[in-house]
């Protein structure tokens, strides 16, 4: 296959990467793609794909070669084989911070740049601008400038630095920050699932209204973090806090709730105020759980 310099390649059809297939094509880029399983990739056919009928050949199509497949491993059977001599390699496939940096130090011996990315999206809100959607990069500055308008056809591109780790840790932290947050919202729902008179419908406008406003915590918790005063600005206290979390038990126990999604972050809150820190808010279980 010819190679073309405006064009890039894409390797992995899954939802995430059919998705993303759409938007390119949508944009008028021009796009290789290659998949493990061919038959995902004649759909894109009619759309004006060209299909590679190996991954080494994809490869050699573009200088732009953009991974978005299972996982780390499924990367370098992927590539195994492929000339990455002179490639810009964008990896879209999650990962943790120290595979990414792995990954870039084999592409780097290879002669390829290398970009690794964090897709902050479902497959639905990929190319359309007012979902919210961001794509997190870390690695090659250059890269990343050079390819930017393409990388900011499926979502909005932030660069996160050169570390080619940064991308999946910020990844991951916001994903972590999400799990905590979907584990109160099952307890919440759990508290009123027997309840005929309380609808789930109903309760969810003001669930949502709830955490949106105390998502301005973070701002309130980078201060303290960053002061190194964890005191500051504390408009609810750990002690008062500790208090509350004894209703929040009682209330489960009524209930008939298990409050086993509660109970580790209250344990960690009772440990610092056990420790002298009531003035504080929870800022200081951060010093807790790092090893
Ligand atoms: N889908 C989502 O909501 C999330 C959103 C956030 C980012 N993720 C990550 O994106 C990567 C791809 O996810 P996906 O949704 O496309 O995943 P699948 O639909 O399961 O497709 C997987 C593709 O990987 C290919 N593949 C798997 N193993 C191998 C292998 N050993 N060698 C070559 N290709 C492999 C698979 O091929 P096939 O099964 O069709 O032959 C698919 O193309 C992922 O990192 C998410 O965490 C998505």
């Amino acid at each position: 296959m010819e190679e073309n310099t405006s064009g890039l390649t894409l390797l992995g059809l899954g939802a995430m990467g059919t998705a993303l297939a759409h938007a390119w094509l949508a944009a008028g880029h021009r796009l290789t793609v290659w998949n493990r399983t061919p038959g995902r990739a004649k759909q894109l056919v009619g759309r004006g794909a060209r299909i590679a009928p190996s991954a080494a050949e994809a490869v050699a199509a573009n200088r732009l070669v953009v991974t978005c497949l299972l996982d780390d491993a499924s990367v370098g059977e992927t590539l195994d084989g492929a000339d990455l001599a002179g490639r810009d390699l964008v990896n879209l496939t999650t990962g943790t911070p120290a595979q990414a940096r792995a990954r870039a130090a084999w592409a780097a011996e290879r002669g390829a740049r290398f970009l690794d990315g964090g897709i902050m999206a479902v497959p639905p809100m990929i190319g359309v601008q007012e979902a919210g959607a961001f794509i997190l990069y870390s690695g090659s500055r250059d890269l990343f400038d050079e390819h930017r308008d393409t990388l900011a056809v499926p979502a909005h591109p932030v660069y996160v630095g050169e570390d080619a780790g940064y991308a999946a840790l910020h990844d991951v932290a916001l994903l972590s920050a999400m799990t905590g947050m979907f584990a109160g919202i099952a307890h919440a729902f759990a508290l009123l699932r027997r309840e005929k008179g309380i609808s789930p419908k109903e309760f969810a406008p003001m669930l949502a209204g709830w955490l949106t406003a105390m998502t301005s915590s973070a701002y309130g918790t980078a201060d303290q973090l960053e002061s190194g005063d964890y005191t500051r600005n504390v408009t609810s206290n750990l002690a008062m806090m500790v208090e509350g979390n004894a209703t929040m038990l009682r209330t489960a126990e009524e209930q008939g709730v298990s409050a086993e999604l509660l109970t580790p972050f209250m344990t960690l809150m009772e440990r610092r105020l056990a420790d002298g820190y009531g003035d504080e808010d929870t800022t200081g279980v951060i010093d807790l759980i790092l090893r």
